[in-house]
């Protein structure tokens, strides 16, 4: 009896340390990637290249699931999740390689060829040096784990040792799992601390800039554009608020001095060749625009209103020869391409209209944050994110909507999506339980370019009223609208709709995010006591 408990035990330290093995090696080859991808690229580190991976192959919907469930912590909650699988896997191959030792040590370069191919596949992918840190990750990780699992003869094994063999092998084990953890630790800190060195510059450059006075200022806000109601979305969202949507794990780091954009393709007579001084020299014009993403679900908060700065789109192009198709021009779609890869197809037409298409550098009153596309990127009045407001953009394409799809319309979203009418009730919020009397019940309406001429509120089934609308500060922007309501008590639904500057109203008829936006009226239920 005495001897089979033993014996169990001691598998079970086996199997334990097999398992912490696996794990330094797993960790081993993570700080060793990220050493290598801080030196190279740090977008090809292993964890964010399958992570971007994932995203790019996530169907439509699980995205927008996970916008849903996450918000703006998808990201980190992609992170944490390929964490949690690869920790798992690294047990499995711990457990693995104390049987076959040599299999396990494969196991850790297959996952190595995972993360190389998955750096590989990425739309920003730098070439075969992407493949780089994941391939370096997996052989330190091989090698430690055959290393470690090699010196694992004390609590048994294959090979049958003496007990002074066994001693060193132990003394030999220890050394080495704790030189292992030490210095993936060091290297781990050290590829972060070279990546951000690459974001320091960006942000230096970004602290740098001098924006200079608008040319063509903002019209003045009308008196009466901001209403004061507690609980109601600010007329101007303040970027801190700003919502964020975009499929980059690491936020790029542009250093803005060394910033350039292309612009060529069809029926271009002058390509274009620019730096952000040249930008800067240029007529700077300043609009109040609201941004809204497709994704945004009715009621939904990825909507913002900003104040931006930045070139006139359509003057560049002109500049460039560039000719719209009513004008007989060749290219019917320009492509805009950011440094980490998106590509976004814009109506030539459109951002040639004579609206306020702009190639922007300043969000209200400060440089591009970041996270929002800094040094530039293009904001369309009137169309969707997704098929506009390309952040970080480096390259601009003329190209025609048959010759190219571009990220999102490769997977199933729309070529063209102008943004649809919609109202949102911000206060009061879904189950709140205000006290019988007035209620002021307010939110905001959009239909971007076309304005919102009307929105109306009404409780249960009962009719539709008027609500009181804040000053159309310019039909680029949503507007705010509020309604007293003297609440009975018990529970109640209360619904909004907007109707546009074309004299159209908000349908009823819901529809999905996917592929050109969600149509439908808010509503919310609520409880007077
Ligand atoms: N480079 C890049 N630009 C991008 C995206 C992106 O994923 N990558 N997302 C687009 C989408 S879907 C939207 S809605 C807007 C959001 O801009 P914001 O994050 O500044 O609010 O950026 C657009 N520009
Ligand atoms: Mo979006």
């Amino acid at each position: 009896m005495t001897c089979v408990r033993i014996l169990s035990t001691r598998q079970l330290t086996r199997s334990a340390l097999g398992a912490l093995s696996g794990l330094l090696a797993a960790g081993a080859a993570l700080a060793a990637a990220e050493l290598a991808a801080g030196a190279l690229r740090p977008q090809a580190g292993p964890v964010v290249a399958v992570g971007g991976a994932a995203i790019d192959r996530t169907p439509a919907a699980v995205k927008d699931w996970a916008i849903r469930a996450f918000g703006t912590n998808d990201k980190l909650v992609l992170q944490l999740g390929i964490l949690v699988v690869l920790g798992l896997l690294a047990v499995g191959l711990g457990q693995l390689a104390l049987r076959h030792r040599r299999t396990g040590a494969a196991g850790v370069l297959a996952f190595g060829v995972v993360g190389a191919t998955a750096a590989l596949s990425r739309p920003d992918s730098a070439g075969v040096l992407d493949a780089l840190p994941s391939l370096a990750g997996a052989l330190v990780g091989a090698a430690l784990l055959w290393i470690l699992v090699g010196r694992l003869t004390w609590v048994g094994g294959p090979v049958a040792e003496s007990e002074s063999a066994s001693v060193r092998d132990r003394r030999r084990f220890l050394l080495a799992a704790a030189s292992a953890a030490a210095s993936s630790a060091t290297a781990g800190a050290l590829g972060r601390a070279l990546a951000s060195s690459a974001g320091d510059q960006a942000v230096a450059s970004r602290a740098a800039v001098r924006l200079p006075l608008p040319g063509s200022p903002a019209r003045p806000l009308p008196r009466g554009a901001a209403l004061r109601v507690p609980g109601i979305s600010p007329f101007v969202t303040p970027t801190a608020d700003f919502y964020r949507v975009d499929t980059a794990l690491v936020v790029p780091a542009i250093d803005a001095t060394r910033w350039r954009l292309r612009v060529h393709g069809r029926g271009v007579t002058r390509p274009l060749d620019l730096g952000f001084q040249d930008l800067l020299r240029r007529e700077l014009v300043e609009r109040d625009i609201t941004l809204t993403c497709v994704s945004n679900e009715v009621g939904g908060p990825y909507a913002g209103n900003a104040r931006w700065l930045g070139v006139r789109l359509a003057d560049l192009l002109r500049e460039a020869g560039v000719r719209p198709p009513s004008q007989g021009g060749p290219a019917d779609q320009l492509v805009s391409r950011s440094v980490d890869g998106m590509t976004i197809g814009t109506p030539v037409e459109e951002v040639m209209d004579g609206r306020d298409a702009l190639l922007a550098v300043g969000m209200n009153g400060e440089p591009l944050p970041l996270e929002h596309g800094f040094p530039v990127r293009m904001v369309v009045p009137g169309l969707y994110g997704y098929v506009s407001a390309c952040k970080w953009i480096e390259d601009l394409e003329l190209t025609t909507f048959d010759a190219y799809d571009p990220y999102w319309v490769k997977r199933k979203w729309a070529r063209r999506a102008p943004i649809k009418t919609q109202s949102r009730i911000d206060t009061p919020k879904p189950f709140a339980r205000p006290a019988a009397g007035t209620v002021v019940v307010a939110g905001v309406a959009w239909a971007q370019h076309r304005g919102i001429e009307r929105v109306e509120m009404r409780v249960d089934d009962g009719p539709w009223r008027d609500a009181d609308l804040a000053s159309q500060a310019t039909t680029d922007t949503w507007r705010q609208w509020s309604l007293s309501w003297e609440a009975a008590p018990g529970p109640h639904t209360l619904t909004t709709r907007a109707t546009d500057g074309t004299g159209a109203v908000q349908t009823a008829l819901r529809a999905r995010t996917i592929p050109d936006g969600a149509t439908g009226r808010h509503s919310v239920v609520i409880t007077v006591d």
